[in-house]
């Protein structure tokens, strides 16, 4: 997987590369570049906004602007599949750069295979655009996203970005996803852009040490939230661990699992308990 993030404060993902970005870099899963939106300015000023048309509090980023780096960022070599541990080849992704403003790959594809790719299929383009008015992001659209070639994501400030940019490429052959993290404004996509990546680099086929963890963790396929855990010492203040967790029976320690990970459940997102399928549900939950 490729991806690329473009912004007028491209040092906040600077922070991506503290632990993140390590392993999957290192593996040759992910290309990763965060660009200055700045780059693609044209007038002296490097400005990026405007007044809103019709009028009103704020400034609007420019269509111009954005429209010429997208064109540029997304015209980038991706390989598709490049992010699945199945692939056949042993397919090379550009190392991580974290350099603003600078591109990171180095060319080893060929632009054919840019076009088409190994894999004989087109790459998968995915335009993100973080916003408040979007749709969700959620661990099922963490999911989707972790299957995409080349993913962008238009980090907009102030008032957001003039609406064209978003209908043009929805008429493109990139998806366009306007995604918000939740219900709360932040003052701009940046930290939302790092929120998702590190969601979704996560689950890149392969990165994950331990695929199982996938499935029992908080929204995990299991539909629950996770269970309590503890470690060593026995006691701590007085507390101990759960005796069942010390008995060695294994089959006894994942239903005592189950039932803190449903009671829990029940009491925080009884949302998510509603939402439960049939295959989720499991015959010894209690009833409610
Ligand atoms: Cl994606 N962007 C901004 N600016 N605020 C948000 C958000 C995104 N998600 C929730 N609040």
């Amino acid at each position: 997987m490729r991806i690329d993030v473009i912004s007028i404060f491209p040092q906040f993902f600077d922070a991506l590369g503290l632990s993140l970005f390590g392993k999957a870099t290192d593996s040759g899963l992910l290309g990763f570049s965060a660009h200055d939106l700045r780059e693609w300015a044209t007038d002296k000023h490097r400005s990026v906004d405007d007044t809103p048309a019709g009028g009103g509090a704020g400034m609007v980023m420019k269509a111009d602007v954005w429209g010429k780096a997208l064109e540029e960022v997304f015209a980038e070599p991706v390989t598709p599949g490049a992010a699945l541990a199945d692939s056949s080849e042993g397919v090379s992704v550009a190392a991580v750069d974290m350099v603003s403003g600078t591109d990171s790959l180095d060319g080893t594809e060929t632009a054919p295979e840019a076009a088409m790719g190994r894999g004989g299929r087109a790459p998968r383009r995915v335009l993100v655009i973080p916003t408040p008015s979007g749709e969700t992001f959620t661990q099922r659209v963490a999911e989707d996203l972790a299957y995409a070639d080349h993913l962008v994501f238009a980090c907009g400030r102030y008032e957001g970005i003039d609406s064209r940019v978003a209908e043009h490429y929805r008429e493109s052959d990139v998806e366009v996803r306007e995604l918000s993290i939740g219900d709360y404004v932040l003052n701009g996509g940046e930290v939302a852009s790092i929120v998702m990546i590190e969601a979704v680099v996560r689950l890149i086929p392969g990165f994950m040490g331990n695929p199982e963890s996938l499935v029992e963790e908080s929204h995990g396929a299991a539909g629950l939230l996770e269970y309590p855990v503890y470690t060593r010492p026995a006691n701590w203040n007085e507390r101990d661990i759960p005796q069942i967790l010390m008995s060695g029976h294994h089959a006894n320690i994942a239903r005592w699992r189950r039932e803190r990970a449903f009671d829990k459940t029940m009491a925080r997102r009884p949302d998510m308990i509603e939402a439960l399928n049939p295959e989720q549900l499991d015959k010894k939950d209690r009833a409610y």
